[in-house]
């Protein structure tokens, strides 16, 4: 059987080709305009990049490479006795473009395996921060400081071709990939559980493992870590993590600069931050009121009141998506299958019901409905993880596997440093003048 990075090889190379002459013929069609609003408006809706990995329908959500969820968590292989989906099933069909077979994520699985030993050096770093240094903070710390280790940035010095640098950087995401998990649990152990750290039983799948290190025995976490690695590996290329990976990685960083660039991102509380954001707002709320369970009356109070203290509700609206996320929407197939009576569980399930009236009720955002990070920390909680500072760890170890699958590809298709125009004011109250002064005349 051929090696994942064979069959990358296989797929990519031909594609890159195909692409080369796609672009020759007709490079110069114009697929879209940009207007003023737009530069000053974060680009929403400027189709300017090409991800391959997983495409977003603002309808119907995320598309891995075609398949939506429901689909991937029917077709992908499961651990034995499983039912959720494998997330190294989704790294395979990201990187290849097709499903993989059980024996594909299996070798997946060994290989990680193989590969997830951490230099001393990264705990030794991890170890010189202030334990209060937040977890998404070191985890940062923890990825660059395995970067002295970067096999693409070793075959630049050396002077690889630039058309075989995708090899190395394919060994570096995997090396990155295999080695989260335990840089990840690491920091957890450390922060909350008195240093007690848990070695790697390389005999599990990828999750199983990463839930093990936390500490956590319930097969019922396992599950869900499965679940939760694999619907937070992608989310097409403009959002912040992704969009910063690939953005740092065309100067030709190698992986660990460029996926800490994307961390980064994703710790802010406008992106990947927000699942903490969520848990706290909740957990405020019951603070706040006094009560265990506030009723749809007092939610509908409560958020109100965020709203009119000038903050936004975590958890809720998208740059892109204008329904329900379909990662809401598995997590509360989860929930409704194996935690149905959750207390928790049913306070997010309320809010879900009084929140997009109020948003839509504002009359200016244009998603009033929930995202991603809305109902997993519910999920969390219930089996143990309260440390809600940690969340967007666990969303960073799964985010690796998109962007770092489509670093592979970008190096593959061999796409250029990424430079767009940037303008000033001046200039566009001048264009805006001459706009208007041309309608003015053609009037
Ligand atoms: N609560 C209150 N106001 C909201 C809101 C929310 N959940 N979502 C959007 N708005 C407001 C915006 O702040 C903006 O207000 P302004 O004009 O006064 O500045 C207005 O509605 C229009 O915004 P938009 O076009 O609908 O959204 P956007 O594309 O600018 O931003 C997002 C998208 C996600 C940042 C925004 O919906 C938000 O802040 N949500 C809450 C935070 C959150 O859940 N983030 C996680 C997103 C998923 C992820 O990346 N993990």
């Amino acid at each position: 059987m051929s090696t994942l990075k064979e069959k990358f090889q296989e797929k990519a190379e031909p594609q890159a080709a195909k692409i080369k002459e796609m672009l020759k013929e007709s490079g110069d069609l114009i697929v879209g305009q940009v207007n003023i609003a737009q530069m000053y408006g974060g680009m929403r809706g400027v189709r300017a990049l090409v991800t391959e990995t997983s495409s977003l329908d603002p309808e119907r959500g995320i598309r891995f490479r075609g398949y939506p969820i429901p689909e991937l968590k029917e077709k992908l292989p499961k651990a034995e006795g499983g039912v959720e989906p494998l997330p190294e099933g989704l790294l395979y069909l990201m990187l290849i473009g097709e499903l993989p077979t059980d024996e594909d994520v299996k070798a997946i699985s060994q290989d990680l395996a193989a590969r997830s030993d951490v230099p001393d050096n990264v705990f030794k770093v991890l170890d010189a921060l202030p334990v209060e240094t937040h977890p998404m903070t070191q985890f940062s710390i923890g990825v660059m400081a395995m970067q002295s280790d970067s096999l693409f940035a070793k075959a630049y010095r050396e002077g690889v071709h630039k058309s075989k640098l995708w090899d190395s950087m394919f060994e570096d995401s995997m090396n990155l990939i295999a080695r989260l998990p335990r840089i990840a649990a690491y920091i957890y152990n450390r922060k909350y559980r008195d240093n007690k750290q848990v070695e790697p039983d390389k005999s599990l799948d990828w999750a199983a493992n990463f839930a093990h290190m936390l500490g956590f025995k319930d097969d019922g976490f396992k599950k869900l870590m499965r679940l939760y690695l694999t619907i937070h590996a992608d989310h097409e290329g403009g959002n912040v993590s992704a969009h910063s990976t690939h953005l740092v990685g065309s100067a030709l960083s190698d992986a660990y600069l460029s996926f800490a660039a994307g961390l980064n991102g994703l710790a802010g509380p406008l992106h990947g931050l927000a699942n903490q954001e969520v848990i706290r707002w909740v957990l405020n709320m019951r603070e706040e009121l006094g009560v265990k369970v506030p009723s749809k009356e007092q939610i509908s109070e409560y958020v109100k009141k965020t709203l009119n203290s000038g903050k936004v509700v975590p958890g809720y609206g998208h740059a892109v998506l204008r329904q329900t996320d379909p990662r809401f929407t598995a997590q509360m197939e989860f929930a409704k299958e194996n935690l149905p009576d959750d207390e928790l569980v049913n306070i997010i399930w309320n809010i879900y019901d009084v929140v997009p009236d109020i948003l839509e009720s504002l009359g200016k955002v244009k998603n009033p409905w929930p995202n991603v990070d809305a109902h997993s920390g519910a999920l969390l909680l219930h089996y143990g993880m309260k440390e809600y500072d940690f969340y967007t760890v666990l969303f960073g170890v799964s985010r690796a596997l998109g962007v770092l699958a489509s670093l592979c590809w970008d190096r593959m298709l061999g796409l250029p440093i990424e430079r767009p125009k940037s303008t000033t004011t001046k200039w566009v109250k001048h264009f805006i003048e001459e706009t208007k002064g041309d309608t003015e005349l053609t009037d």
